[in-house]
């Protein structure tokens, strides 16, 4: 038992039956996507699982209690809230002690989802090395936190508004592995391929079941990052993102933004820039990571530990 973390009961049970379970992080919703779409999209993953007979576990802080498996109203108080906080790993303690609540990242979800059991994570974009971080040193905690925790994470690679080679770098220094899903180029989040090439790619759920169990086996702690691009006819326009990528970083370096609203300002420019094409795709994004954390969860759980 863990009195710091609340489980849900039906989270607790699915784990304890070896169920398939999905954990699904908050700050996608609280800062990454614009109200009142946040919440239908929160809602619409959850039900996305529960069709596919996988229990969703989204997750985030409320009133100073670090949640697994938030019920309908919690993520509904969340994605309405008047403030809410963005919550990264070292957020925490001064969550839980200031009685705050908030959306945690990709990086604090993880660790609440590994403490409660759950082995897969579905979000859009994973964090990374932002461009420029030879000066700013801004690097997402979202990478330190997956070379300790041995979860799963299905992303669109990193989110393109980022430095790709350097995180690709950063995320070979920290021993995480890296496969593509039927790829083997790096997805960009909003664009379907980063030019980036990868060395591995996998076919099918039941294969990805093998890597997590692989590295179980050989008693490695660091997550696994399986990179899952955004269908062809779905991205942003690559010339449409180009021009509102460089846009972007001129407006958050004249806005004086830095730290930890980097990442949220960034994406709601390209939200308006965009007139919400940006945002259609990003939705998609998250639907295709969900249907496939659902599939691995269920190959996962179907194979033997
Ligand atoms: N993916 C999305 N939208 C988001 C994020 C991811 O599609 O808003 C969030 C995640 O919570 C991720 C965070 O952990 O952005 C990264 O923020 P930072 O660069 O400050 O670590
Ligand atoms: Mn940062």
């Amino acid at each position: 038992m863990d009195p710091v973390i609340r489980i849900s009961d039906e989270v607790r049970d699915a784990v304890a039956a070896r169920r398939p379970v999905v954990a699904l992080e908050s700050t996608i919703f609280t800062h990454g996507l614009p109200r009142p779409r946040n919440l239908a999209v929160a809602l619409e993953a959850e039900a996305q699982l529960r069709a596919a007979e996988v229990v969703p576990a989204t997750i985030g802080v409320l009133r100073g209690v670090p949640t697994v498996g938030l019920s309908t109203d919690e993520i509904t108080e969340l994605a309405t809230a008047q403030t809410v906080t963005k919550l990264s790993v070292r957020d925490l303690p001064i969550a839980v002690a200031r009685r705050l609540s908030g959306g945690t990242t990709v990086a604090a979800t993880a660790l609440l989802a590994h403490r409660a059991g759950v082995e897969i994570f579905a979000t859009g974009g994973l964090g990374g090395v932002h461009r420029g971080a030879q000066s700013t040193f801004d690097e997402s905690a979202d990478l330190v936190a997956l070379s300790t925790v041995p979860i799963l994470v299905v992303s669109a690679g990193v989110k393109s508004i980022l430095d790709i080679p350097a995180t690709l770098e950063r995320l070979e220094t920290l021993s995480i592995p890296v496969v593509g899903y039927r790829t083997r180029t790096f997805p960009g989040f909003y664009i379907r391929d980063s030019s980036c090439p990868l060395e591995h790619s996998v076919d099918s759920p039941a294969e990805v079941a093998d890597l997590v169990r692989a590295r179980d086996a050989l008693g490695l702690k660091a997550g696994i990052l399986l990179a899952n691009p955004v269908s062809e006819d779905a991205q942003l326009d690559p010339g449409l993102h180009a021009r509102v990528l460089h846009e972007a970083e001129e407006r958050a370096a004249a806005a004086g933004v830095a730290g930890k609203d980097t990442t949220p300002f960034l994406l709601d420019h390209f939200h308006r820039a965009t007139g919400g094409r940006s945002l259609d795709v990003n939705v998609e994004v998250y639907r295709g990571n969900v249907t496939l954390g659902g599939a691995v969860a269920t190959a996962l759980a179907g194979s033997s530990p």
